[in-house]
């Protein structure tokens, strides 16, 4: 039990946990299935380049999110960076800063600049009168953020762009199998994008998608994603290698088949983390929508700026009982190199994204936390609060 300050790891006493809880531990479905699979692969002797597998992961990913097309990726960046070309987004695309850093490197590494916008700090996705305020001639588009897998708001953004001309794509790698109003995510604006990293709620150890309803889009996509090839050695595109390997999909497959059960594990432990921490002056869990669908891959406590402890010194608190809390996604893409002192609005100030971005902390969840496990960190959280150093 930790209860008074001399129980805390970081006034010396031994750390509540022995091993390190990581944030984004992996989900992991059936090994056998993982294994047979690994074996026909070695057996068919066919590793990459539009497999049997990937094409049947792709088929599986559409039915499940309600799209027409999934085009699958070595991973998220490059799904990304596909999909802005593909749609040809240049000049400048209006970003969340308050998202992994990704989003904006996906736009800076083709020469487009990332102009960032607020956040709403009730839901810390993309706020649209912050938008509005950002477009400039230059601007050709927007990347809304599915963050911690809540919707950002589709139709307000949906309604700017339409006014202003400009393209609509989602980052929702943080949003596979949620909805937004009853709805999975995926075939919101003109293409959304997955991530299914090994620290997702879904993963193939590595791997992205572009989804997207529109067909001339998705071969365009499917073109840039394999060098511009259309036959053997007919090439009508400039393009790059983004393809998923088949054993990235033979994990995808088996994931596929455990969805509902890391939905289960993970909503039990938000649920645990939500409950056990009530009553602690100064923190909260970031409540979801229930009436949305998520996939509860992320645990997000805020520290509000009175707590008694400050967001940094609760992290230390943490990671010293070895609960490898994270601050993502401080301080802001605003915040980080090259865009806080490269572009026009360096010195930008966005005080919602930096006040939401100084409070939060990502704890551990995922198949290998129990709420019991939960229930020992809320306590270490207890006690660091009212025995602040
Ligand atoms: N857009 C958004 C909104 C995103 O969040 C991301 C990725 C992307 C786009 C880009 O998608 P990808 O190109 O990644 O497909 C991690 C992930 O690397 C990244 O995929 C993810 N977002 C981001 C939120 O988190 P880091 O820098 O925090 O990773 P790292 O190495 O610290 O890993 C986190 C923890 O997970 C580690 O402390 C240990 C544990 N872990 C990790 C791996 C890889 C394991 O236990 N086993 C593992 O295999 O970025």
């Amino acid at each position: 039990t930790i209860r008074h300050r001399a129980d805390l790891a970081v006034n010396g006493a031994v750390p509540a946990f022995d091993e390190l809880l990581h944030v984004g531990r992996p989900n992991m479905g059936d090994r056998a299935a993982f294994m047979q699979y690994a074996a026909d692969i070695f057996d068919r002797r066919w590793l990459s380049n539009n497999g049997p597998l990937v094409q049947e992961f792709e088929g599986e990913v559409a039915r499940h999110l309600g799209v027409k097309h999934c085009v699958a990726m070595c991973n998220g960046t490059i799904a990304l960076e596909i999909a802005i070309r593909a749609l040809g987004l240049t000049g400048e695309v209006i970003v969340p800063s308050y998202t992994f850093v990704a989003t904006a490197h996906a736009l800076q590494w083709q020469s487009i600049t990332p102009v960032f916008a607020d956040v709403d700090p009730a839901t810390h996705t993309l706020s649209p009168a912050a938008v509005r305020r950002m477009i400039t001639p230059r601007t050709s588009g927007i990347i809304g953020v599915h963050l911690w897998g809540r919707g950002a708001p589709v139709e307000e953004l949906q309604e700017i762009a339409d006014e202003h001309g400009l393209k609509l794509m989602f980052d929702a790698a943080h949003a596979f199998s949620c909805t937004y109003q009853g709805r999975m995510i995926g075939s919101f604006g003109a293409c959304e994008v997955l991530s299914f990293h090994a620290t997702k709620f879904f993963n193939s150890f590595e791997g992205g998608a572009v989804v997207t309803n529109d067909d001339q889009l998705a071969e365009a996509i499917r073109l840039m994603r394999n060098f511009g090839f259309v036959d053997l050695d007919k090439v009508i595109h400039p393009g790059t290698n983004g393809k998923m390997i088949e054993i990235a999909a033979a994990m995808g497959l088996v994931n596929m088949r455990s969805l509902d059960q890391v939905i289960a594990a993970n909503r039990a432990n938000y649920v645990a983390y939500r409950e056990a921490v009530r009553g602690i002056d100064g923190v909260r869990v970031l409540e979801y929508n229930e009436h949305e669908r998520n996939n509860y891959q992320y645990v997000v406590l805020e520290v509000a700026p009175d707590c008694t402890i400050g967001r940094d010194a609760l992290v230390d608190a943490l990671r010293a009982e070895n609960v490898m809390a994270r601050r993502y996604f401080w301080p802001g893409c605003h915040k980080m190199e090259p865009y806080r002192s490269l572009f026009p609005h360096a010195g930008l100030v966005l005080p919602d994204t930096e006040a939401v971005a100084a409070s939060v902390i990502v704890l551990p969840t995922g198949q290998t936390m129990t709420p019991d496990m939960v229930a020992t960190v809320a306590q270490i959280i207890r006690t660091a609060v009212s025995h602040p150093a």
